[in-house]
């Protein structure tokens, strides 16, 4: 990054600095990952500097014989990779993605039914501060009070007595995998389109490391830049019936031109994704995952229903007498890296919640194992155990700091290594 360091030295010197931090902690936050150099090259590529309003062969702007080649191609590596009928790679992220689909399939005024946001879905899901829950009507499912699970005949009641003319299925906060065959069911049965959000769990769908949504949505949004390891991105796919709505909705409808420097990244990422190393990477997120859930529960945790199956734990910290946040806190100093997370029924404000959330995606693009995850859960168990004490904290963070120096984080390469 010579021209960076030599233009703007501030910049430069921030961006080498969250590198290290990069490096050199375990980051847990599930919906974040390492970048491979390749995408972070096309992502930096000089096709920031193009505007290409439109789609393939029928843009806005003239000078478009490579962007065009470019994004055809991407379109049909995510068609291919996921078995869809039609792909729309152009939304700037996750929540403009899902806001083009009510727009493109819903009239105002009709009801979204989606998980409720402290339950573990998104805002973009139709929860009420989020224009997705004020533009239409919107009601939420839970999860059951006992098993802290989807119950999926009380999603079924809601269905019935609700009827919405969509049905949102996806998480953000839940250690579960999702059954999309039950959810279609549901959807047909009252006749609403089902809407799946795989944003967190796209790289283990492409993997076959958690059931795939097709053929039971009719529409799928989903992030590139979480366990599918692409950059800041999105992407709609959808049945061919649907394509002319969800593009139109996307451009002219919602946005202006595409970012043409992303849609480069996440055919790199697509095209890392359809490899064997890659099934394997998303496999082993799964048995992290498990790894850490179990060593925990071992220490006494209280896993919101009782673990994972996913790429992802949400421990409700009540037991241990620490609020999330303190916890997160206190995790962030010995170099463990997660977020503060409500958890379902959470007596606590949003803002100060029981919970935290744990994530083995980016953990597992270092090459972690299983062992390295058993590790981390004892230095978690430590932290929360003496999560007053700066120095017994200092301390564990330097063991952290340590072992991370074991495992290259894939994208970066340090000034002076
Ligand atoms: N904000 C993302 C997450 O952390 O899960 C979801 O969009």
């Amino acid at each position: 990054m010579q021209a960076l360091k030599e233009t703007d030295p501030e910049i430069y010197e921030l961006i080498r600095q969250e590198e290290r931090y990069q490096v050199e902690s375990v980051r847990l936050i599930p919906s974040e990952n390492y970048v491979s150099r390749a995408v972070l090259e096309a992502s930096g590529s000089v096709l920031t500097n193009k505007y290409s309003e439109g789609y393939p062969t029928r843009r806005y702007y003239e000078g478009q014989r490579y962007v065009d080649q470019l994004e055809t191609m991407v379109i049909e590596r995510a068609k291919t990779l996921f078995g869809a009928e039609h792909a729309n790679v152009q939304p700037y992220s996750g929540s403009p993605a899902n806001l083009a689909v009510y727009c493109a399939l819903l009239k105002p005024g009709d009801k979204i039914m989606g998980m409720a946001l402290p339950h573990g879905g998104h805002l973009s899901h139709g929860w009420n501060i989020s224009v997705t829950g004020q533009f239409w009507k919107s009601v939420q499912y839970t999860v059951d009070r006992e098993t802290r699970r989807l119950d999926y005949d009380a999603v079924r009641e809601m269905a019935l007595r609700e009827r919405p003319q969509m049905i949102v299925a996806g998480a953000t906060a839940y250690p579960r995998q999702i059954d999309f065959r039950i959810f279609g069911e549901i959807a047909k049965e009252v006749g609403a389109l089902l809407l799946a959000d795989i944003a967190h769990i796209a790289g283990l769908v492409v993997a076959g490391a958690h059931p795939s949504p097709f053929p039971y949505a009719d529409v799928v949004t989903t992030t590139v830049h979480k366990t599918l390891r692409g950059p800041r991105g999105a992407m709609i796919l959808c049945r061919k019936e649907f394509a002319d709505r969800i593009d139109r909705s996307v451009f002219p409808g919602l946005q202006g031109g595409p970012h043409n420097h992303t849609t480069a990244a996440i055919g790199v990422a697509l095209k890392e994704a359809s490899t064997p190393a890659f099934k394997h990477y998303g496999h082993q997120i799964v048995r992290n995952a498990r790894a850490m859930a179990e060593e925990l529960m071992d220490r006494g945790f209280d896993l919101v229903s009782g673990g994972t199956d996913n790429h992802l734990i949400l421990v409700d910290l009540t037991n241990k007498n620490v609020p999330g946040k303190k916890a997160a806190r206190a995790l962030e100093k010995a170099a463990i890296i997660c977020n503060y997370n409500t958890v379902p029924y959470d007596p606590r404000k949003p803002f100060n919640p029981s919970g935290i959330r744990l994530g083995t995606p980016a953990v597992t693009s270092r090459g972690m194992g299983e062992e390295q995850m058993r590790q981390v859960a004892g230095w978690i168990d430590q932290v929360i155990r003496q999560v007053n004490d700066d120095a017994a904290i200092a301390r564990i963070g330097e063991e952290v700091r340590s072992m991370c120096r074991g495992f290259p984080a894939p994208g970066i390469v340090l000034d002076g290594d």
